[in-house]
């Protein structure tokens, strides 16, 4: 009650003061000054940005492990239900300045440093970021666990410690080169080992019928031939203005000292000590690909190894407290990133049968009320499926489990749907056919009370095509949650301008109740503060500018359009039909068209690889050199950021004027860079693809730039196998384009290096990118009108602003929280001080 609360603000406060860990500004530049000196050994005058860095790191993590270690005792003594949250990746960025905000601490740590002459902008810049993601489906996680501890509710995440995070991208000559991403070269300081929860991992081996104790029958046992250890990293996830801090439990592999049996009962030392560096691989490098799986057996050992770290870990927490595991799922939620952890599910089955002897029923009714199962894409080419023989080899036990669970669930099929064999055969987890295969889809379905898409488009596909026959058994399973963005990072920290008209508008609050922002819409029609929208977005396009002028050496003009797309390289994502769109507009320019000064701005990481994706970059690259070398023409340049990255993505989502979200529709399960830009005030221009649907009926469709073919009407042209050359016969615009790429006017060294471009899309145009293109090029006509009335830009502006709060994923985890996890908020109150004790 009210006691609890004024009790809780006094020792609030009292930690303030205190002398070790307080928030006072003696404190923290005692705190700064110590690490420095303790922990990196250096005087201020020697010490590096690094160590700086370094310094401020701890000093700040020194006042968040209290308010961790209460959180995790709070938790267990409560014995709350908690969420897991099993992801293979992470892309978290930059955590000084996010932990600094959280503790509201930012402010007090620029003066105090900057008393010593220490820029925190600065220090800020050099930490790496963690990349522990490809694109999307890890930033959502980031932002997740963010929310998650904002809202006090008990969530840990599990994922893959890699040594090596997604690649670091370096352009040579126009084209991608990648180079390894060192990011824990010189330490890490967000991170603790703990050696002393590692967990060993098996695999291999061969399973054996053995006598089971009770009763008279036999059950299987698995028998292993290799075991890896786990050892678990934990990372503090801290809520902004909350005491909650949450932990991220990140498993790196190591060797066992005796880790293949078979080579040491055979006495064969030396090689099997050979073989330590095929267990300590496991979490080397994060697989580089973005809606793609290569079917490559180390990646099943990531998948497993992480799994099996984090089921054994839950399951241990869990034991610690309950003897009776049919109140597992009461206790605990499991819910599944993708299908890259879906091997889960067998797992918990193996453990709570293998280990812990229960019926098969019983520990079926746990898994599948413990888990439920986020689809992130309908690429076919994306969906993960492992061949039946790899599995026997890696992971026997599993295989045998799953095809029980296939047995009961298709004769659950047939149950419901008899003499209809052909629909048993596409329910099967088992793919037949040349080379058998296990469908981890399937098994996330059949293992899972909850299966959700990440926007209503996408979660309305995944039931009418991609798991249709499963949503006819099991309709109550399917549900949508809309993606979301954590307004800290993507609205607060980024753009520190906008932030502070919003909050003299409307309050504060709205950085933990996005909905507030709706207080902005009056002001969409007043003249003065649209005026100081304006000129927030001159100055955040000035800073991007100063940036491509250092970073690329091109001057832009930050009166321009900023015309922005920034996402992994991708064909369905149509960085191409953007490109061959600036080549129409250079050619009209040419011809003595007024068109719009704009600016397009471009940051991607493709595969390595991915042949198509790279020719792209190389083109637009190719593009980039003719148009910013023309002397004749000042109205259009052109500037590929490299290393596209979470730290940079914060520098250019502020400056956008036009956010470019153009995949073939039906292809973008959501897309969430669409809801950043638009919550920064750049204006979309999109297909009906993903959450650019939600975000068009929130902000309005004046406010929202639309063009190209919906989901249907792709779906119409695929089955017709439209043929790009039909787009070109139709638009003259389109023709010259063409032609004037094939001619090798883009590439005069070597005139056929983009043919194969053009090959892809003018015969069978599967991702219909000059199907669309003439609606596109229209439609950027309509931008250019609507740039040219500044006031009615700005307005526009301004309300997909106030419109955007339902994007926060604070909004996406409370769903989650509620209708498929059943946790609830769990204050944390902090103890007194130390010092006080
Ligand atoms: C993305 N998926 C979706 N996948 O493409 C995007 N894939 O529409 C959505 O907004 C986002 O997930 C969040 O829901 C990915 O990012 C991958 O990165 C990936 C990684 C490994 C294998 C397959």
């Amino acid at each position: 009650g009210s006691d609890v609360a004024e009790t809780s603000s006094r020792l609030r406060e009292a930690h303030a003061f205190d002398v070790r860990t307080g928030l006072q500004p003696r404190a923290l530049r005692r705190a700064f000054a110590d690490h420095l000196h303790l922990t990196r050994a250096h005087e201020l005058s020697e010490a590096t940005p690094y160590d700086r860095y370094v310094a401020l790191s701890h000093a700040v993590r020194d006042r968040l492990v209290e308010r961790w270690a209460k959180t995790q005792r709070t938790y267990y003594e409560r014995d709350v239900k908690r969420a897991y949250y099993l992801s293979a990746e992470y892309l978290l960025g930059r955590a000084l300045w996010s932990n600094l905000q959280a503790l509201g601490i930012h402010d007090a740590y620029s003066s105090v440093l900057a008393d010593i002459g220490v820029d925190l902008r600065q220090l800020v810049d050099v930490e790496p970021d963690a990349g522990l993601g490809n694109g999307g489906l890890g930033r959502l996680a980031a932002c997740f666990l963010d929310s998650a501890a904002t809202l006090s509710l008990p969530v840990t995440g599990y994922g893959i410690r890699y040594e090596f995070g997604i690649f670091e991208q370096v352009i040579r000559d126009g084209c991608q080169v990648e180079r390894a991403d060192e990011w824990l070269r010189f330490g890490n300081p967000w991170e603790i080992e703990r050696p002393e929860h590692v967990v060993p991992v098996s695999f291999g081996g061969v399973t054996e019928r053995v006598p089971s104790r009770q009763g008279g029958g036999f059950r299987m046992i698995w028998r292993p031939e290799q075991q890896v250890l786990g050892v678990p990293f934990d990372t503090p996830i801290a809520g902004y203005g909350s005491d909650t801090v949450n932990s991220l439990r990140l498993w790196s592999s190591r060797a066992g000292q005796d880790f293949d049996f078979g080579l040491f009962n055979a006495g064969d030392y030396v090689r099997a000590v050979e073989q330590k560096n095929q267990t300590e691989v496991i979490s080397k490098v994060l697989y580089p690909n973005d809606n793609f799986e290569a079917g490559k057996e180390l990646r099943l050992r990531q998948e497993y190894f992480f799994v099996a770290c984090s089921i054994a870990d839950i399951i241990g927490r869990f034991n610690r407290t309950h003897a009776d595991f049919r109140i597992l799922k009461d206790k605990v939620a499991i819910q599944l990133n993708d299908t890259h952890p879906a091997i889960a599910i067998a797992e918990l089955m193996r453990v709570l049968i293998d280990e812990h002897l229960l019926p098969w029923e019983m520990a079926w009714e746990q898994t599948v009320g413990a888990f439920g199962y986020t689809n992130h894409t309908l690429l076919p080419e994306a969906l993960e499926r492992w061949p039946v023989a790899l599995f026997e080899r890696l992971l026997p036990r599993h295989l045998e489990i799953i095809y029980e669970i296939n047995r009961r669930v298709l004769r659950e099929v047939q149950i419901t749907f008899p003499y209809d064999e052909e629909r048993v055969r596409r329910m099967s987890l088992i793919e037949e056919g040349p080379e058998r295969l296990v469908r981890m889809a399937h098994l996330a379905v059949v293992g899972s009370h909850s299966v959700n898409g990440v926007a209503k488009l996408h979660s309305d596909l995944v039931r009418s095509r991609l798991l249709r026959d499963f949503s006819e058994l099991w309709p109550e399973r399917f549900n949508n949650k809309t993606n979301g963005v954590t307004p800290r990072r993507w609205l607060s920290a980024c753009n520190p301008g906008l932030s502070e008209l919003i909050t003299e508008k409307v309050g504060i609050d709205w950085i933990t109740d996005l909905d507030q922002l709706r207080g902005l819409e009056p002001s969409a029609d007043d003249p003065a503060f649209l005026a100081r929208l304006a000129e927030v977005k001159l100055e955040n396009k000035w800073a991007l500018a100063r940036l491509i002028q250092e970073e690329l050496s091109i001057t832009v003009d930050p009166a321009s359009i900023f015309d922005v797309q920034i996402k992994r390289l991708h064909e369905y994502k149509r960085q191409l039909l953007n490109a061959l769109h600036i080549v129409a507009l250079y050619v009209r320019s040419k011809q003595g068209e007024a068109v719009t000064p704009r600016t397009f701005i471009f940051g991607a990481k493709a595969a390595p690889g991915y042949r198509m994706a790279k020719l792209i970059i190389q083109f637009i690259h190719a593009v980039a050199e003719v148009v910013n070398g023309d002397r004749r023409q000042e109205v259009l340049r052109v500037a590929f950021m490299p290393n596209y990255r979470v730290s940079l993505a914060e520098k250019i989502i502020p400056a956008a004027d036009v956010s470019e979200q153009i995949s073939t529709a039906g292809m973008e399960a959501s897309g969430t860079g669409n809801m950043k830009l638009a919550m920064n005030g750049a204006l979309t221009v999109g297909t009906l693809d993903g959450a650019n649907i939600e975000i068009r009926d929130a902000v309005g469709p004046e406010n929202f730039f639309l063009f190209g073919l919906d989901a249907d009407q792709v779906e119409a042209k695929r089955r017709e196998r439209f043929k790009g050359i039909t787009a070109c016969e139709a638009d003259p615009v389109l023709r010259e384009v063409v032609s004037l790429i094939a001619s090798g006017f883009f590439s005069p060294e070597d005139r056929g290096v983009f043919q194969p471009l053009l090959d892809a899309i003018l015969g069978v145009d599967p991702y219909l990118t000059l199907g669309d293109f003439s609606a596109y090029a229209a439609c950027q006509r309509d931008v250019e009108k609507a740039y040219a009335d500044r006031s009615g830009w700005a307005r526009k502006a301004a309300l997909n602003i106030a419109r955007m709060g339902t994007f926060s994923s604070d909004r996406t985890i409370r769903e989650y929280g509620r209708e498929i996890w059943g946790v609830e908020p769990v204050e944390i109150e902090i103890d007194a001080p130390l010092s006080l004790m």
